[in-house]
């Protein structure tokens, strides 16, 4: 059994799949914390999780063409200025189970919970790349990261990123060595991943062994045949994986975590939470709550670590407390966030419905009854 010597998880966590490990924290859980303690932390595996000794550990840099190879220990990675910021990572697949309501689709279904945040502090890939010699000429190019985790053929998870990002200092993406002041968790990499900020969890590689600057994407599987968006009248059958591109920034998005769908609230006054987040670096600037499944409107309030303009990796959290109508059996609440370019998310799922249900971001509604 390739998975005997997984970690040990949380008991708290809603498990998807067991082999390989994919789980997801109650909503509850969620937002009880701006930051996502990491034994809840949502996790996300394709493979068996490598057990690594730090001790003989290395990443393996390709130089450029009449730079250097590198060869890293931990230590040697630790010499590179040490860079901390607060990333939210969202998988693409997070509420799928909403789109597979409408038409069934391939993955897992995730509820709300394949998001968290952490503060991740490691070298910055730009730092690391610079001494490898690689500068910002070839703008078309890719840099392609191997996770040290693999199917039983021996292929490796991979995944890549524009070199212009990985090049950038003001995008922020680490080769991190800590979650939350800790050594990584095993689940979430240990010893070394990449972080991307405002990008899709699958380009966040974990375990990683080698990054490599290319004219092309990675070839892995999961950078060319996965994690990509379709228009819903694509099938498994017309589906050209070719035609679309990478997912890397994802769109905006929000969701109720409290309360739950089917719970029973007080009359009186109702409050509702949840979280917003966008993509790209793109701040939320406004989440909209209805009792009425979308007739009113009101603003919550936002809260959490203030972010940088154009660099607010982190998600907000929100609530609104508000009175319950006199009368009311039943609430219809939905929520909706408003990102800085102004983009909204959309208000149902069929029109995004994709095959693989990815980017899963319509209005979250939760019904609730009000006691009499
Ligand atoms: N890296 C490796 N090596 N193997 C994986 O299976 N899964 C990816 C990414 N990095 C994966 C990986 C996906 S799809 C997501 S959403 C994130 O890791 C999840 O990170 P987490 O498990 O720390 O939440
Ligand atoms: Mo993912």
């Amino acid at each position: 059994d390739p998975y005997a010597d997984d970690p040990v998880r949380h008991p708290a966590l809603k498990v998807n799949s067991q082999r390989p490990f994919n789980a997801e924290p109650p909503p509850e859980l969620l937002t009880e914390n701006y930051i996502t303690p990491n034994p809840i932390f949502f996790t996300r595996n394709h493979l068996p999780v490598p057990n690594l000794d730090p001790d003989t550990y290395r990443l393996h840099v390709v130089g450029a063409p009449g730079g250097q190879s590198l060869s890293l220990s931990l230590n040697d990675l630790y010499k590179f200025p040490k860079h901390e910021i607060t990333v939210t990572l969202q998988c693409a697949g997070n509420r799928r189970s909403e789109m597979s309501r409408v038409k069934e689709v391939k993955g897992l279904e995730w509820r709300t919970g394949a998001i968290s945040t952490a503060r991740w502090a490691g070298a910055r890939l730009c730092d690391v790349l610079a001494q490898a010699g690689h500068q910002l000429c070839e703008t078309e190019s890719h840099v392609c990261f191997e996770g040290l985790d693999s199917d039983p053929t021996g292929t490796a998870y991979g995944a890549s990123i524009p070199l212009a990002r990985a090049l950038d200092p003001e995008a922020e993406v680490l080769l991190a060595y800590e979650m939350n002041g800790q050594p990584l968790p095993r689940d979430h990499g240990f010893p070394v991943r990449v972080v991307v900020p405002g990008v899709v969890g699958a380009r966040h590689v974990k375990w990683l062994g080698r990054v490599s600057v290319e004219p092309e994407e990675s070839h892995s599987h999961w950078q060319r045949r996965d994690y990509k968006g379709f228009s819903p009248s694509v099938d498994w059958d017309t589906v050209d994986f070719d035609s679309a591109p990478s997912i890397q920034e994802l769109p905006v998005q929000s969701a109720i975590t409290e309360p739950q769908d089917g719970e029973t609230v007080e009359s009186g006054e109702v409050t509702v939470k949840g979280y917003a987040w966008s993509g790209g670096g793109r701040a939320v600037i406004r989440v909209d709550v209805s009792l009425d499944g979308g007739l009113t409107w009101q603003a919550a309030e936002l809260y959490g670590e203030v972010q940088r303009p154009r660099k607010a990796w982190a998600w907000c959290l929100w609530k609104l407390q508000a009175p319950v109508p006199a009368g009311q059996k039943k609430l219809n609440i939905v929520c909706k966030a408003v990102d800085d370019s102004y983009n909204v998310q959309p208000d149902t799922v069929a029109p995004i419905w994709n095959l693989r249900g990815v980017l899963s971001n319509s209005w979250h509604r939760v019904h609730v009854h009000v006691t009499p």
